[in-house]
């Protein structure tokens, strides 16, 4: 913590002597739908839109052992001009209360939510820097540019290689352009809808530190939450890792500190992972499914798929990074929500699960006959890797689940003519044989 504290006393420092003052400016740009709409520069008086300010400062200094290393101080500014008209709702487009988040502009403090040991905890000095990849399809401007303010104010600034946005075909391409003049982002514009997960590929693929960080668009990063994860990863490379989500609230944006008691298996956990450190590890693993559409069962698949290949996967009780989460998703599924996220699910059933799927269809009757493509690849992979049973994922890694009741064979247990029965609902008994006819005598075990 110490030494956090000095890196930051001396980026303090060296922003108030100003080395270099460098300010970057764009002209006013409008959203089409008029709704959101920012600029670079705060003095533009136009009424209707959304504005924010850029101001930055690069500051290049010498520093930790020998290295040169860039600081870059960001300080964006999201200034909003411009309320909802009467009777319109602020859930529409984003299922969330757009006119709160707008209010809140693109920074504000949140509580440090983490148990207060947390904070003396210290790290290894010479920590590798990570890429963080955050992919968006028609995000809210405010909720987008907190998540990447966020990033680069709460994060030790020699660890952020660059930030890496992937826009998945929003709607508007210009959002791309405009945040690719902050420092350290760079954006990438799919050329047609491809979902999250074929985005973190391509944007793991653009990415050039040897450690992945993927983030959700609707996020804000609390106190030193990159540390811990990057620390774990760099002890041992096969590590794959998660900060606790905290909750932001979709109505008024409070930030809310989930519990620290997180396991396994419980909800999305896989929102964010600080990936492999040296890129073989992701790639070895087989980066993402992606054959898996837009969103959902990717988090269970590589959840499985790391623990059963040799890796692991950690949940963070000192790295904390709050989501929105929703009731609903703002977006379209091309295919449809239910289907997509079938589709995606039964994928990992299917690849991972061996015979354990027949509790994921008792789960989901509709998915039975829904097309899902080819697995081929994924199960010549896991054959590659040489990866253990999912039984074995049950006894080893998440030996708390309890499995639903094995289907039930019937037998009968017979002595001489009488059979051991239950004759009412609380009790078992020796007796004349009641039922013995319509078992099959190879299933009748003589005693
Ligand atoms: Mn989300």
């Amino acid at each position: 913590f110490n030494s956090f504290l000095t890196a930051l006393l001396l980026f303090l420092h060296i922003q108030y002597f100003g080395l270099f003052y460098f300010f970057q400016s764009s002209p006013l740009t409008m959203h089409p739908a008029g709704g959101q709409a920012w600029t670079h520069r705060s003095f533009n008086p136009e009424p209707s839109v959304l504005k924010f300010l850029i101001h930055t400062q690069h500051v290049y200094g010498s520093i930790l052992k020998g290295c040169a290393l860039m600081f870059t101080a960001v300080r964006l500014q999201l200034v909003r001009q411009r309320s909802l008209k009467a009777g319109e709702d602020p859930y529409r487009d984003h299922a969330f209360n757009l006119q709160e988040s707008d209010r809140l502009g693109s920074e504000r403090a949140i509580r440090d939510t983490r148990h207060y040991r947390c904070a003396s905890i210290t790290f290894d000095p010479d920590l590798p820097s990570t890429s963080i990849i955050i992919t968006f399809h028609n995000e809210a401007r405010s909720t987008l540019l907190r998540t990447i303010k966020s990033v680069l104010i709460r994060s030790p600034p020699y660890l952020i290689q660059e930030i890496i946005l992937v826009d998945d075909f929003s709607s508007d391409p210009e959002d791309c352009q405009l945040l690719s003049q902050i420092p350290k982002v760079r954006c990438l514009r799919n050329e047609r809808r491809e979902g999250l997960i074929r985005s973190r590929v391509r944007g793991a693929s653009a990415a050039s530190a040897s450690i992945l960080t993927f983030l959700d668009s609707h996020c804000e990063v609390n106190t030193d939450w990159l540390q811990p994860m990057i620390q774990r990863v760099k002890e041992d490379h096969t590590r794959v890792v998660s900060p606790i989500i905290d909750v932001i609230s979709l109505d008024n944006f409070a930030y809310l500190a989930a519990s620290a008691d997180l396991r396994g298996g419980e909800g999305r956990i896989c929102n964010l992972n600080t990936d492999n450190p040296y890129r073989y590890w992701f790639n070895h693993l087989g980066q993402y499914d992606i054959h898996m559409d837009i969103w959902g069962g990717e988090n269970f698949e590589l959840s499985f798929r790391v623990w059963m290949c040799g890796g692991s996967l950690e949940i963070l009780p000192c790295s904390r990074v709050g989501h929105v989460f929703r009731k609903r998703h703002p977006y379209d599924f091309p295919e449809g929500n239910a289907l997509t996220y079938i589709k995606n699910t039964r994928r990992a059933a299917e690849v991972w699960m061996d015979e354990y799927k027949q509790y994921y269809y008792a789960a989901r009757p509709s998915a039975q006959g829904k097309a899902f493509g080819s697995i081929a690849d994924r199960v010549a992979l896991r054959r590659k890797l040489n990866c253990n049973s999912f039984r074995w994922y049950l006894e080893n890694v998440y030996p708390e689940l309890r499995i639903p009741e094995q289907k039930v064979t019937y037998s009968l247990l017979k002595q001489g003519g009488l059979c051991l029965e239950s004759h009412s609902t609380d009790s078992l008994g020796l007796a004349e044989c009641k039922s013995g006819s319509s078992i099959p005598a190879s299933q009748v075990i003589y005693v």
